[in-house]
């Protein structure tokens, strides 16, 4: 029901806002709420109107109008701060660009253990935690292997079924993926295959809407510190690979792997810097 929608709305907007680390993702926030709020406000006004036609609650017609304007207006302030804010990041990232760093993006769902992956690679200490949308915003730190600088961007957790307001935020924050030159794509390997394997399409999905598509990535299989044994996941997912895609399996938490991890990535940034010329 519509009441149900509401609330989820709502609840996964506190949930981003309370993660939520850079400027645009608070106006992207502070957006969507508008946007969840202007059809009520209209609505209310249909309601008052009808009151008048009828005689009664007609005094709260000019006060909701009033409300829906200031409204309008904060949308449209917010949109322009939101420009702003999306040009200065524009100059970093071309700033980034022309440093000739090539780009490291982190994606995948919510608590795969992207974040925990992101702390293994660079070092650095970021927030994790096991509830769901620890990291919203992009946070991007430069690291070296075997003697090749990269930057490594954490990005937002993928969901499911996200409520139409929230999307559009969502895919604002995936932003840094549409130019990474390598795709780290971390996987819950503890999970039901079908489960991998629904997510895998539904990521390949949001990966080719914002334009990404045949990009050297890895499948990082994670968390095999739970497993009995990992071969299985391991073929499974070998099998519905992609020929961009090589599959390692890993544990970021425990520490397995990773240098393996590492290695492939400093190959696979090798093999890019050979051809960078033709890059343009
Ligand atoms: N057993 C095990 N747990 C892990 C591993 N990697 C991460 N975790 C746990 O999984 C949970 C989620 O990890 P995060 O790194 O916060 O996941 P995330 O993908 O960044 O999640 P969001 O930021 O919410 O999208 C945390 O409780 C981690 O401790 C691993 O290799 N093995
Ligand atoms: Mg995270």
């Amino acid at each position: 029901t519509g009441k149900e929608i509401i609330d989820r709305v709502l609840l996964i907007l506190q949930i981003f806002e309370h993660h939520a680390g850079s400027i645009e993702a608070k106006l992207q926030i502070e957006l969507a709420r508008l946007k969840h709020q202007l059809p009520l406000v209209k609505e209310a006004i249909r309601y008052a109107k009808l009151g008048e036609l009828h005689g009664f609650l007609g005094a709260g017609r000019y006060g909701y109008e009033r409300y829906y304007t200031m409204l309008r207006m904060k949308e449209a302030r917010i949109r322009r701060k939101l420009e702003e804010v999306r040009k200065t990041r524009m100059v970093r990232r071309m700033r980034r660009i022309k440093m000739g760093y090539p780009h490291i993006a982190i994606i995948g769902y919510t608590c795969a253990g992207k974040t925990t992956l992101f702390n293994k690679l660079t070092a650095n200490s970021k927030p994790v935690g096991p509830e769901p949308f620890t990291t919203l915003s992009p946070k991007s730190s430069r690291i070296e292997l075997d003697g090749v600088s990269a930057i490594v961007t954490d990005t937002v957790g993928f969901i499911r079924d996200l409520p139409h307001e929230i999307i559009e935020a969502f895919y604002a924050t995936l932003e840094e993926v549409s130019y990474a030159d390598i795709i780290l794509h971390v996987i819950d390997s503890s999970k039901p295959l079908n489960y991998i394997y629904k997510n895998l399409a539904e990521a390949r999905r949001i990966l080719s809407h914002i334009g990404v598509q045949g990009k050297p990535s890895i499948l990082v299989l994670n968390k095999i510190d739970l497993l009995d044994g990992y071969r299985d996941v391991l073929e499974q997912v070998k099998g519905v690979k992609e020929d961009n895609e090589v599959v390692i399996p890993v544990s970021a938490e425990k520490n397995v792997n990773i240098e393996q991890l590492k290695k492939v990535l400093a190959d696979m940034l090798k093999g890019r810097s050979l051809g960078t010329n033709i890059r343009t």
